[in-house]
């Protein structure tokens, strides 16, 4: 992603916008964490969209009556530079974002009075998962701000540009995606009987954080029946010879990122059991993955996958009656993936269109087995089907096991 690509996408969101109207994006403020810590800045999401920068306390004006793009920064305070590093200068984001038009804040009030009374309507970004993205300068509620002005919240605009991909965005998830691949292959050298889940974890930060990557998500890796908790994250339990171990993760690099699922065996063969479940697990992924295309919605593809994923309990033995699949597949097929790992979507009924980005993660859940598989990938919808951006990062039993062999025979 380059400043070019940022152009293209504030001209299509633009395409979506009426005369005389002005959008107010923000980037949101820190989030204290305690005394005197804060969290890591994550700017909000549509803000980084339209602009690529990670900066507090920036604001994007787009006029559509004066033709301006202009993009506040918060002032340069050489005092707070030493303590929290340096802040974002013009340049920096004129580079990033190719806005030519960018000014501190100090200058921001006076543009603000007199456009705000000069357009028809005032579109705001009112997606705001944490509250803190609607404040700016020193604790200024821009929502309170527009009071009595004409408002209305520019989000359902925005999900529809943000759900079909821009050629950059989709190479960005086929990056994070060669960087998670390495990223897996690397910390199956810490998987073995004995070891940690921990191990694996912190392996997996490390080498993403190698590749100027960073977590998509927190990382979960579920040895034996912990793979059966679905958002596990503890990961510090014992790793069991003979048991699996599930991982979902993914590496993010430059805001996007992959989100893959992945199920081994830790001593590096799957018992015969453990190959049925993986087996079944396998035939439903590749089921979804032959039925992803335009036109079928997300609810539709979780309906395939409650059937296909039905009759591999019947033939497992664990269910005599394919309603009762819920009781060890329990979550949805997929998701839209892009900037949010869980990105926004219109909704589960929504037919899917070329560009849209999401994931196939069925699952079985075997709890009274110790046994939870998850396999997943990233899929595009293409005109005709879709691609795999992830089609590198090894599924097939064999393939596995011959992997595994190789590197504990090294
Ligand atoms: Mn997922």
């Amino acid at each position: 992603m380059n400043s070019t690509t940022y152009r293209q996408l504030r001209d299509r969101f633009k395409t979506t916008l009426q005369d005389n109207e002005l959008v107010v994006l923000m980037s949101g403020t820190g989030i204290r964490k305690s005394a005197d810590a804060q969290y890591p800045f994550h700017a909000n999401r549509n803000f980084v969209y339209l602009t690529g920068i990670e900066e507090p306390e920036a604001i994007l004006m787009m006029n559509t009556k004066t033709d301006e793009e202009i993009l506040f920064l918060r002032d340069i305070d050489p005092f707070m530079e030493k303590w929290v590093g340096r802040f974002m200068t013009k340049e920096q984001a004129q580079e990033i974002s190719g806005i030519e038009d960018v000014r501190y804040f100090v200058d921001f009030e006076e543009y603000f009075e007199k456009n705000i009374e000069q357009v028809d309507t005032i579109g705001l970004d009112l997606d705001h998962d944490s509250p803190s993205d609607l404040f700016y300068g020193s604790g200024v509620n821009m929502q309170e701000e527009l009071e009595g002005f004409p408002v209305y919240d520019v989000f359902p605009k925005l999900v529809e540009c943000r759900t079909v991909k821009h050629e950059d965005e989709i190479e960005a998830i086929k990056h994070a995606a060669v960087v998670t691949n390495t990223a897996i292959e690397n910390m199956l050298k810490e998987m073995k009987p004995n070891g940690n889940e921990q191990d694996m974890a912190a392996r997996f930060l490390y080498e993403g954080q190698k590749r100027n990557g960073s977590l998509m998500f927190d990382t979960i890796v579920a040895g034996g029946a912990n793979a059966t908790v679905l958002h596990y994250i503890e990961n510090n339990q014992k790793l069991q010879d003979g048991d699996l171990v599930l991982v979902d993760l993914g590496i993010c690099v430059n805001h996007y990122g992959a989100d893959i699922s992945r199920t081994f065996p830790i001593n590096g063969q799957f018992t015969q059991r453990q190959k049925e479940v993986y087996s079944e697990v396998l035939n439903t992924f590749k089921y979804i993955n032959d039925s992803v295309k335009p036109g079928i919605s997300i609810l539709e593809l979780n309906n395939l996958a409650k059937v296909s994923l039905g009759e591999a309990c019947i033939r497992l033995g664990l269910i005599d009656d394919i309603k009762d699949v819920d009781q060890y597949y329990y979550h949805s097929i997929g998701h839209s993936l892009g900037l949010d790992t869980h990105d926004v979507w219109l909704d589960r009924e929504a037919p899917l269109v070329p560009g849209n980005v999401i994931t196939n993660e069925p699952g079985l859940y075997i709890a009274e087995e110790g046994i939870g598989v998850r396999l997943e990938t990233d899929l595009l919808v293409t005109k005709d089907g879709n691609d795999d951006l992830a089609p590198q990062i090894l599924i097939e039993i064999n393939d596995i096991e011959k992997l595994l062999y190789s590197m504990n025979n090294q």
